[in-house]
């Protein structure tokens, strides 16, 4: 077993995994961007080394740094989490290369995976069908015709190279063929530097289930049941559950034997995670990550095994240490991403600031994988995940409850976070029925009421506190109804009734901002990608001015009061720091 293991990420999975770390007797080695110094993955670690840096390319993505902290700590395996570093084939490389152990899959399998070609080759030869489709690489928009006339429209054309949504465009019909090729050709190029392209059926109202798998070097495969991750929001999961609801038991086996034979046939190790399309009752591959998922608490808790613990043992040259007949799936466990993002009118617009209070639920089935803590900062740099809170219950309808009375207790102040959007998941019939589809989020769930404003900070703590308090017995009446109060009050507060004694409560944020100064700002770096007002146009608080890509993400920006569009400060186009103005309302 290694005796000291590094973690090349942040946040809540770095934490994560110095858990693991701890629970095994292994020291944990952290690193950090210079905004991360203080970071909590900082303060878990048994040691921490600088990377240097603020964005992830010049410190998560610093391949010669990291390098250079596995050399002076002695660290002899590394742990990437998800992102960043995790399905880099070359990073595993270089780390093995220098007799350091990658924990997970053998690069090779990771390149298999990452060309979307050749992973449906590899899961055709094993006997599991993708979306009915291509193998090849478009070359002409007339095999798109082709296509469409034999297996019918809509068909989806998809980067090669790509993955996890980007660059997939949906063609309607024989005439849309042309621009939605030239498009997904170009959109290739632009996010993954290479343009092949090729194409599948689309289907238009499927469920995202995907199973999970461990492999070992012993040639043992499992897996360890599936979560549904259909409640999600242009390509960002939001929420995710373990069991699928309304899934067949025959239907789970067949899927979770067929993510066993992907992976045995690309000769897969450690913990994987085999992505399919479900729907009529049918599934089809998809995509296999080749990492540790966000989501891995949900399988954790139906299945009781701890799959961090397993990757680094199997890592170390250990057999699994169970087998496919012990796996047994218990109860219902879901996820929600408790990220800082405002969800107001479903436009999920980050929100990056300091957690000037965090306080996060616990009681029975409850669990807390956190990244943060009361007076940390979620920066605009890196992911904004705050953590992710997880229920187990003994059934679905049990585990929905409880995820509502966490979200109750769930208190986020000095960020706006997505808690709002799940409470109003959690109470739609759709997704209670399980009826609910990877779309239903976008076009169906009604977001335009949520408000993720961040909780009003507590009161601060009254002067005359510190005054010794008397009983002061009074009588009110409610609706009529006469009842008896006592009350305890400062003793300065005389015989006056509590309420006077009480401080007023502080005005709300929402009623403090309702105007603003006309001066509209982006909260973040990136990119103008449309301006959405002309000069002298008339414009209402709230409404959108310009669109701002943002984290791979478009961002409305919106007006910050009523007024005339004085005067446009970018064009699409431009790039714009956290602060700058865009527009001037007046
Ligand atoms: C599809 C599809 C429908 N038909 N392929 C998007 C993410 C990437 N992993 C594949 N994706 C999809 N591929 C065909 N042939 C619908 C999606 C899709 C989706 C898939 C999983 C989770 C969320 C999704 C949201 C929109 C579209």
């Amino acid at each position: 077993m290694f005796d000291k293991l590094l973690i090349a990420n942040r946040g809540e999975i770095a934490v994560r995994v110095i858990r693991a770390c701890r629970e095994m007797g292994i020291s944990s080695v952290a690193v950090y961007s210079d905004l991360d110094r203080d970071a909590m993955h900082v303060r878990a670690a048994d040691e921490a080394y600088a990377l240097g840096g603020q964005t992830a390319a010049e410190s998560y993505l610093n391949t010669e740094a990291i390098l250079d902290v596995i050399e002076r700590s002695g660290a002899t395996a590394v742990h990437p989490g998800y992102g960043f570093y995790s399905e880099n084939a070359d990073f595993a490389r270089s780390i093995t290369s220098r007799g350091v152990t990658f924990i997970g899959p053998p690069p090779e399998a990771i390149e298999v995976m990452g060309d979307k070609i050749s992973a449906r080759l590899a899961a055709g030869r094993v006997g599991v069908a993708g979306v009915p489709g291509t193998n090849e690489v478009i070359s002409s928009p007339d095999e798109v015709a082709a296509f469409g006339a034999e297996h019918g429209y809509p068909v989806a054309i998809k980067a090669a190279y790509g993955g996890g949504g980007r660059g997939m465009k949906v063609v309607g019909g024989p005439d849309e063929i042309e621009a939605a090729l030239a498009s997904a050709q170009r959109e290739a190029v632009a996010f993954f530097g290479r343009g092949e392209c090729y194409m599948e059926r689309y289907l238009t109202w499927p469920r995202h289930i995907e199973m999970q798998v461990m492999a070992d070097g012993h040639g043992n495969a499992v897996w360890l049941g599936e979560r549904d991750c259909s409640a999600q929001r242009r390509h960002q999961k939001l929420v995710e559950e373990s069991p699928a609801p309304l899934l067949d038991d025959a239907v789970r086996k067949a899927m979770g034997d067929a993510a066993v034979a992907v992976a045995l046939g690309c000769g897969y190790t450690n913990a994987g995670t085999v992505e399919f399309l479900y729907q009529d009752s049918d599934f089809y591959y998809l995509e296999m990550n080749t990492r540790l998922q966000v989501e891995h608490p949900v399988t954790e808790m139906v299945t009781g095994i701890d799959l961090v613990r397993e990757q680094i043992r199997v890592a170390a040259g250990e057999p699994l240490s169970f087998t496919q007949a012990e796996v047994t799936c218990v109860g219902h466990a879901i996820e929600a991403r408790i990220n800082a993002e405002d969800p107001a009118g479903g436009r999920f617009l980050p929100s990056p600031g300091t957690l000037t209070a965090l306080r996060v639920p616990d009681g029975f089935g409850i669990r807390w994988d956190g990244g943060y803590e009361s007076g940390d900062t979620v920066s605009q740099y890196y992911d904004n995940l705050i953590g992710k809170l997880v229920v187990w219950g003994s059934d679905r309808d049990t585990a929905i409850a409880r995820m509502q009375r966490a979200l109750g207790e769930l208190r986020v102040v000095g960020v706006a976070t997505t808690a709002a959007a799940h409470e109003a998941i959690m109470a739609a019939d759709d997704f209670r029925a399980g009826t609910h589809s990877t779309k239903w989020v976008e076009e169906q769930l009604d977001l335009s009421d949520v408000s993720g404003k961040a909780d009003a900070p507590p009161d601060a703590p009254d002067d005359s506190d510190e005054l010794p308090r008397v009983r002061r017995d009074i009588v009110v009446e409610v609706d009529g109804k006469r009842f008896s109060v006592s009350a305890w009050v400062p003793e300065t507060a005389g015989a006056a009734p509590a309420a006077a004694a009480a401080r007023p409560r502080r005005a709300t944020s929402a009623a403090a901002a309702s105007g603003g100064s006309g001066r509209v700002t982006v909260p973040m770096q990136g990119t103008i990608v449309k301006v959405l007002v002309e000069m002298g146009q008339e414009v209402a608080a709230g409404e959108g001015v310009v669109v701002l890509e943002a984290m791979k993400m478009e961002n409305s920006i919106n007006a910050d009061r009523s007024g005339t569009v004085d005067e446009i400060k970018v064009a699409p186009g431009d790039t714009v720091g956290a602060g700058d103005v865009v527009v001037v309302i007046s």
